[in-house]
């Protein structure tokens, strides 16, 4: 007999009209109004990728994909998707209130994000658990999959497919950025969090996998809390590399994301390819996971190692 379990997939959440800016922005900020100029900034940004972000519609066609394949990846279990967000409705509390309310009792949680951080993945489990501590469901936590097999064959052949458009007498003066979102040292330090770890085993894997030679890591889309975040940023790291070594080629893989989004398509595409201009050199950075096969069956293989 089939059982129906929840698989509550949880995301950043973007806003869906310009309206939803400000209330967004608020949110992340934990309820602190952004001044005007805050906000036009933001919403300049907005303006550069397009007006908004397409990440709302991938995150649905993410979280689509990955109940699809765990459908045909298990026999005696059929999973119930939904979607919760942290900064944007439907929120992680109303997606666990819709699971209640259609009378699941065990569920399988995601996070659209391969590393594990207390305080990006663990604050989205953390939101989660709470609700359904409310109603008696048994949650079983995915916490990362950025080492699973799948994910990093994914970089692995992004990376050597963009290596071929490099001449090969020049792959010796190329160098993989290897990024992800950064967060208040402080805070990270303190609490021995593993996600500097594992982005660091994240490119440790690119390196000896992929036809890589130089590779380096870096950290972006820092806050402004007049406080130190993770570095390098990845602005000054390719500054600091080609002063150092003179690569002429900059591939940039922000590992820590898994699609197209605001970070991705201004703080790389735009701020990094700025800096790669005024040094004359050359900016790559590939197509991220989306719905690639390879991303979503690393997923499943991370679920089944819990479920
Ligand atoms: O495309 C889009 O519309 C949304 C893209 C987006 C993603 C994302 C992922 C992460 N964030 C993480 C941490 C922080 C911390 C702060 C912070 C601030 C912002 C702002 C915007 C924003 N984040 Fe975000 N983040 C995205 C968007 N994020 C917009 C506000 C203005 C700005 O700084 O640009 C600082 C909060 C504060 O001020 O106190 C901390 C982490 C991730 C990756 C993991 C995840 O997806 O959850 C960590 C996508």
């Amino acid at each position: 007999m089939t059982k129906t379990i929840g698989l509550l997939v949880m995301a950043y959440g973007t806003p869906y009209k310009e309206s939803d800016i400000e209330p967004y922005y608020t949110d992340i900020r934990h309820g602190k109004q952004p001044s005007d100029a805050e906000l036009q900034d933001l919403k300049d940004r907005y303006q550069f990728i397009g007006g908004l972000s397409p990440l709302a519609g991938t995150t649905n066609r993410q979280a689509e994909a990955l109940r699809d394949a765990l459908n045909e990846a298990y026999d005696e279990v059929q999973f119930k998707l939904y979607i919760g967000l942290k900064h944007i409705s439907p929120f992680i509390e109303d997606a666990v209130q819709s699971m209640h309310e259609d009378g699941i009792d065990e569920a399988v949680t995601v996070v659209l994000a391969p590393h594990y951080s207390s305080f990006s993945v663990g604050s989205y489990n953390t939101r989660a658990q709470q609700e359904a501590d409310k109603y008696g469901i048994q949650f079983k936590h995915v916490a990362h999959y950025y080492q699973q097999p799948k994910f990093i064959q994914y970089w692995t052949e992004k990376i050597n497919e963009t290596l071929t458009k490099i001449p090969h007498e020049e792959h010796d003066e190329t160098v993989l950025v290897v990024s992800a979102h950064s967060l208040p040292k402080g805070l990270i330090e303190k609490n021995n969090d593993p996600y500097p770890n594992e982005l660091h085993h994240t490119a440790q894997l690119l390196e000896e996998q992929s036809d890589i030679i130089h590779v380096a890591e870096g950290w972006q889309s820092e806050g402004n809390t007049g406080t130190p975040w993770l570095g390098p940023d990845v602005q000054d790291l390719t500054k600091s590399l080609y002063e150092t070594y003179g690569y002429k080629h900059f591939i940039y893989t922000p590992v820590g994301f898994v699609c197209e989004h605001l970070e991705v398509l201004f703080d790389n595409d735009y701020e990094c390819k700025v800096v790669c201009d005024e040094l004359g050199v050359n900016y790559y950075r590939p197509s991220m996971p989306n719905t690639d096969p390879l991303f979503i069956g690393a997923i499943v293989d991370e679920v089944k190692n819990v479920y």
